[in-house]
Formats: C-alpha cells, sequence, structure tokens
C-alpha cells in the first residue's frame, strides 16, 4: 500500500443489508451486457463464467446485482438481453447461481420491464411496446446483431384492466428468480423503465387511479413491490431508484418530493436496500442533488427500510468517504467491475485499475467480457 493511499478501513467492513450478509460494502452494480443465448435469451456458460469471476466475496463483489433481466416477452427492449420468464432460462440461471455460490458469493436478480422503452421487432407478434400513455421516447435501442441503433416503436398505454397482469409478470419472476437459486431480487425501478415511467408525471398522462396524484403514480411500483413481496421475504429485496437527471427522456416533477414518498413506502415496506444512481450520463452528483440523497437515505431508514447503496462514478476513496459520512451504507460500482474482476482486491492492494473497453460493452462473445484478467 502506497502512504498516499486513503485508508479503507470502512469499505471492506461486513454489512447486513435486511438479512443479506455482505461481507464487504464493495457490490457489483447491474450490468447490461447483451450476451444471453439465443434464442430464447438464455443464459449460459459464458455468463456463468464471467459472473464466476466476480464472486469471491473477498476479492470480488460482496453482492452481485445481476444484468437486468426482462419478467416477461413484453417486458424486453433489447437484443440479447436475459429473460426470467421461461423454464430454459430458470436452469440457465442455475448454472450462474451455482458458481456464485460455490464461490461463497451472493447473487441478485434485477427484475425489469422496458415498458416504452422496446422496439416492435423485440415485441410479442409485433406489437407496441406497452407503458403508462403512449408517449414515444426520444430514445434508441438495438432489435438485432446487424441492426445498429434503431429510435424506440411508439408505445400504446395500458388498459387498466391489464395492470394487474403485469404486475402479476413480476410477481411470476419473483418465483422463477426463487427457483433458480438467486438470494434476493432487486427492483428496476430506475433509468427511465416502466416503474419510473408511471412515476414521473411527463410519462404518466393517465387519469384512472395509476395517474394524476404522486400517490398514483407511485401505485404501480407500490404494487410492484408488494407483488414480489408475495413471494420474497423483505430482507431479500431491494428496489432501485435512479431521482436525478431526466433518466431516458422522463422529464417532470421535483425528485425530491417524488422519491422521499416513494422510500418512505418502500421502508415501510421492510425491504433490504433501496439502490440510488446518484450519477449517471448526464445527471452529476452535486450540491444540488445532496439533499435529494439525503432525504431519500432518512424517508426509506425512519420507516423501516434497510441500507442505503450508493451508485455512479465512485472509486474506493470516494465510496470509503461516503460510508464514513454516514450517506451510504455500501456502494455499488458498475463499469469498474466489468474490466476488473477483482475489484476488492485490487482496492485492498492500492493496485492500479485496468481501462474498460466501451466498445464490447453490449457487442457478443467472450472479448471485453470474461478476457479481463485478475491482478494474480
Ligand atoms: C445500458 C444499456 C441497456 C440497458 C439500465 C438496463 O440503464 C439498463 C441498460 C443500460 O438500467
Amino acid at each position: 500500500m502506497s502512504s498516499t493511499q486513503t485508508k479503507l478501513d470502512r469499505l471492506f467492513e461486513p454489512l447486513i443489508a435486511g438479512t443479506l450478509p455482505a461481507a464487504t460494502r464493495v457490490w457489483m452494480a447491474p450490468l447490461t451486457r447483451s450476451r444471453s443465448k439465443q434464442p430464447g435469451d438464455i443464459p449460459w456458460e459464458l455468463n456463468a463464467q464471467y459472473y464466476a469471476q466476480r464472486a469471491d466475496p473477498q476479492k470480488g463483489a460482496a453482492v452481485i446485482i445481476s444484468e437486468a433481466t426482462q419478467v416477461s416477452p413484453q417486458g424486453k427492449g433489447y437484443a440479447f438481453t436475459p429473460g426470467m420468464h421461461s423454464q430454459e432460462q430458470v436452469e440457465g440461471w442455475k448454472l450462474i447461481t451455482d458458481v456464485v455460490h460455490e464461490r461463497g458469493g451472493l447473487i441478485l436478480a434485477q427484475l425489469w420491464h422496458v415498458g416504452r422503452i422496446s422496439h416492435v421487432d423485440l415485441q410479442p407478434d409485433g406489437q407496441k411496446p406497452v407503458a403508462p400513455s403512449a408517449i414515444r421516447a426520444e430514445s434508441v435501442t438495438y432489435t438485432s446483431e446487424h441492426s445498429g441503433r434503431v429510435p424506440v416503436s411508439e408505445p400504446r398505454a395500458l388498459e387498466r384492466s391489464e395492470i394487474p397482469g403485469v404486475v402479476d409478470q413480476f410477481r411470476q419472476a419473483a418465483r422463477n428468480a426463487m427457483a433458480a437459486g438467486f438470494d434476493g431480487v432487486e427492483i428496476h425501478g430506475a433509468n427511465g423503465y416502466l416503474l419510473q415511467q408511471f412515476l414521473r408525471s411527463g410519462t404518466n398522462h393517465r387519469t384512472d387511479e395509476y395517474g394524476g396524484s404522486l400517490e398514483n403514480r407511485a401505485r404501480f411500483c407500490l404494487e410492484v413491490a408488494n407483488a414480489v413481496l408475495d413471494v420474497w421475504q423483505p430482507g431479500r429485496v431491494g428496489y432501485r431508484v435512479s431521482p436525478v437527471g431526466e433518466g431516458v427522456d422522463t422529464p417532470g416533477d421535483q425528485p425530491i418530493d417524488t422519491y422521499t414518498y416513494l422510500a418512505k413506502e418502500l421502508g415501510k415496506l421492510g425491504l433490504a436496500y433501496i439502490h440510488v444512481v446518484e450519477e449517471f450520463g448526464q445527471a452529476v452528483r452535486s450540491q444540488e442533488t445532496e439533499p435529494v440523497f439525503d432525504a431519500i437515505r432518512l424517508a426509506f431508514s425512519r420507516h423501516g427500510g434497510g441500507a442505503y447503496i450508493a451508485n455512479g462514478a465512485y472509486d474506493a476513496a470516494s465510496a470509503e468517504q461516503r460510508i464514513a459520512n454516514g450517506k451510504a451504507n455500501a456502494v455499488a460500482f458498475g463499469k469498474p467491475f466489468i474490466s476488473n474482476p477483482d475489484l476488492t482486491e485490487r482496492f485492498r492492494r492500492g493496485a492500479e485499475l485496468a481501462e474498460w473497453d466501451r466498445d464490447t460493452f453490449y457487442t457478443g462473445g467472450a472479448e471485453g467480457y470474461t478476457s479481463y484478467p485478475p491482478i494474480d
């Protein structure tokens, strides 16, 4: 260890989040890598090797949060992302949970419905993607290996009568995640996908009990959380939010009001953790965003919620400081885990981090995926 290196005592302390016994405060953030087996969006050996490389809780991630995983065919928005709705997918995920557990690790499944961030070519029977309201996003996706970036399709508004069925997609995916051997689940409520589309007034123009007031806009999010709790004990369930920035084109509202309310209600459910994307794309941590994070942390914990997991452009020193200041209980690292499978070991040694290669984030195959070596 060099003499100038920050001491990282807090980062390496264990943390019990809900009932998740995490060995350290270094978690792996969900990372879309678009490498599931085709046809069928099935997790397979290559994915198992990738997760295994990061699974040692002392050298890699204390908790791995899986890549975003569609709860249903309708919930899919990008080519090659995995699902949690077919028997083959459950069998594929078992390969992954088994190797992670062999290495002593913990892995949660991130449950995802993209809502309007999709394309007719990715949807069952070429139908329009579904959303709270029929408002097209200014966003792009990939529909095949050769498609390049294509604008997402115009969505259709969900009928009131269809909403329980969409909630049920999450309940069933939560069951499937349990059958696949996961240690818990994270609900993807962030980054402009379906739950956030309901929550924010820019994307939700509904006039029924799922739109209008903040309580109404949060209703779908809380119904999904409750559905997941029909399957999992709350100590094994987390919820991810991205309160700052527009997040895939969902303008509107005061984030502090919206997310304080949501965090309070999620806290009452006794969830293990709230995972906060503090910085992503155009959204950066600043003097203006701090009060939002403080409000979320306090609302969640005061009402019975567990840990606050911070995410977004942290390094070892800033993560240590954030935890020492009482502003986070753990930090989820994303891109650093792409190129450093043994990220915690490198933090312990004060070693150089390997650079990640953006060109292979979503390209398929082992290159830029399982090809980053550990330090030893
Ligand atoms: C990058 C590319 C595609 C999807 C997210 C699931 O932002 C994603 C995602 C990230 O949460």
